[in-house]
């Protein structure tokens, strides 16, 4: 058989990107999406309007298909509000997801990064799906990761991943940590699910 004639499996993958205002969700996916992204973006119209001047009202959606020898991977990816008056869509957006990023921009200070904890908190007593915490602006501000992991908690489940959500490689290189994380959950949810 040839090498195009060889079964791979596809698996398809819900992902959710969180984060509090100004995180750079949509970025994120507008970054790496192979699809062009439906955003629902409105003005900003409050006294968040000096850090930027549109925000993400109902949702994010993007896709990036991932490939190996073995397999394809189908990640759908679902970016949702920051601003907590939109709260109500963090648990739509989450039904049923595989696995969540946690956003967040390391240049946007302590209030920024509290908001992180308090959403990731929501987020983990919603859902016992796979994440990661992706730290944008993060590659150059090891001193701010420090104060991410400070503000998160110590707990070894907290996986800081720096990265900068406008280049290719290192929003492709965040999802590919979480992708990873997944698999690896699914691996053992089926092992259970044979014993
Ligand atoms: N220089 C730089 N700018 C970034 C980066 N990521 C995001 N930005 C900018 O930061 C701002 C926030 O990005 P968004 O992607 O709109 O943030 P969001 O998390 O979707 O925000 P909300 O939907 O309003 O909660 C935008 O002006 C981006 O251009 C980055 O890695 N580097
Ligand atoms: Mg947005």
């Amino acid at each position: 058989m040839d090498g195009a004639m060889r079964n791979v499996d596809v698996v398809t993958i819900k992902v959710v990107v969180t984060g509090p205002f100004a995180a750079g969700k949509t970025t994120l996916i507008s970054t790496i999406s192979e699809i062009p992204v439906l955003a629902t973006e409105t003005s900003v119209s409050d006294e968040s309007a000096a850090t930027k001047d549109h925000t993400t009202v109902t949702m994010d959606f993007g896709k990036l298909t991932v490939k190996d020898e073995e397999m394809l991977a189908e990640l759908y990816m679902f970016g949702t509000p920051g601003q907590d008056r939109f709260d109500f869509m963090w648990d739509v957006l989450a039904e049923g997801m595989d696995g969540y990023i946690l956003m967040v921009d390391l240049s946007r200070g302590e209030d920024s990064l509290r908001e992180a904890a308090n959403i990731l908190e929501h987020f983990r007593n919603m859902s016992d799906a796979p994440f990661i915490v992706g730290a944008n602006r993060g590659t150059n501000q090891p001193e701010m990761v420090e104060r991410l992991h400070e503000v998160l908690g110590a707990d070894p489940q907290v996986e800081i991943v720096p990265c900068e959500a406008t280049e290719r490689e290192s929003a492709k290189q965040l999802l590919l940590v979480l992708l990873i994380k997944v698999l690896s959950t699914l691996a053992d949810d089926a092992e259970v699910a044979v014993s």
